[in-house]
């Protein structure tokens, strides 16, 4: 026996994954963590026995339902799972996958178009982060066909713009939290920094590399990737988040001046294997690095001058332009982060997890 869960398969940015409305998932947490699971064939390497891809990227959910707080659309919950890990973490952002969000609520109608296009305020719970998200809804349908190409997607499809209103301090308690916009750890320098992703910041050219490496070169790269936990372990413990020895964060980013005409390279850690671009909250808070005199950017990054600056954050398949706004009585304090994405549905359905496991809504 199996039992069938309304879901559509979306590819949010460079993230994919199924999307639930949150009423059609069990209420009980435990409970929805093993149905995730379940879902994604998680944990095995290759995820065979589910939808996830074998990826930490393709091991992504959405959770969606009309918000009840004020002047907000929708909420959205995110769960990052991993292939091999019996872990559902509901702690940081997806940037990515919230490129999806509003896309599923109209399909699903718990939302309305509103002309050719729709603007929704978008609650993300696992942070209490707001976003205004813009997608086309020309005859009140919403059209991913467009001219819009972002690096790490093939083709083009319809813009997506995400303006996000505050996103200092997500998961750690403020924008630097160690208050310190560099420390030394282990002899390395670093910026400890969560501008909507806690990640920690070092020069590729302090640990031999020239952070041009390939995604291949870096996943295989036994010695760096070890060095590069024994920092996040002991980052965790300084940014205030503890034991980070389970959790899919800090994101580890190794930067180094820019190649392609970008402000900064990158090559990012999320955190155990590398990505091949660079998640959207991540490429928020790199930029954020960009703009704060004494970070590790500092002497790499080109940064362009006004309160209203675009930042290419180059990554291992392209670049990530965010758009940053500055307070202009105070210039080390970004006000705005604004971004562009696409999203795809891709399937519509049932998904179909074992009857042992949830016997589903009516039993
Ligand atoms: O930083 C990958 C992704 C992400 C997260 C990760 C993301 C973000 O590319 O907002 O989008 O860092 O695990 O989907």
């Amino acid at each position: 026996m199996q039992t069938p869960i309304p879901c559509l398969f979306m590819r949010g940015g460079t993230s994919r994954g199924p999307f639930f409305l949150e009423s059609d998932l069990p209420a009980d947490m435990a409970l929805r963590d093993k149905v995730l699971l379940a879902v994604m064939g998680s944990p095995h390497a290759r995820q065979i026995d589910g939808l996830g891809g074998g990826h930490p990227l393709t091991s992504k959910v959405g959770i969606v339902r009309p918000s009840t707080t004020p002047g907000v659309d929708l909420d959205f919950l995110f769960a990052q799972l991993q292939p091999d890990r019996e872990t559902v973490d509901t702690t940081p952002n997806c940037g990515n996958m919230l490129a999806a969000v509003v896309p599923f609520a109209l399909e699903r109608g718990i939302v309305r178009p509103q002309g050719d296009t729709t603007t929704l305020r978008v609650l993300t719970l696992n942070t209490d982060m707001q976003c205004d998200i813009t997608v086309r809804t020309p005859g009140g349908r919403m059209e991913y066909q467009g001219e819009a190409r972002i690096d790490g997607v093939p083709g083009t499809a319809s813009p997506i713009a995400i303006n996000f209103l505050d996103t200092a301090g997500s998961v750690c308690t403020g924008l630097l939290p160690t208050g310190r916009t560099r420390d030394v750890i282990d002899g390395l320098e670093v910026t400890c920094i969560d501008n909507g992703m806690p990640m920690v910041l070092f020069r590729a050219a302090d640990l031999g590399r020239t952070g041009a490496e390939s995604v291949e070169t870096l996943n295989a790269d036994t010695e760096l990737k070890a060095r590069i936990e024994t920092l996040r372990l002991k980052a965790g413990h300084l940014m205030g988040l503890g034991d980070v020895g389970p959790k899919n964060y800090p994101k580890m980013c190794l930067v180094a001046p820019p190649s392609a005409g970008g402000a900064l390279g990158t090559r990012c850690f999320i955190p155990h294997v590398c990505h091949d671009a660079i998640g959207v909250l991540a490429a928020v808070t790199v930029a954020t690095a960009c703009v704060l005199e004494g970070s590790v950017t500092e002497g790499l990054a080109n940064v362009p001058g006004g309160a209203v600056k675009t930042i290419a954050v180059e990554h291992p398949t392209g670049e990530f332009s965010v758009e940053l706004e500055l307070d202009l009585a105070d210039p080390q304090k970004v006000v705005r982060a604004a971004l562009l994405r696409t999203a795809r549905l891709l399937m519509k359905g049932e998904v179909m997890i074992p009857a042992a496991i949830w016997e589903g809504k009516s039993a």
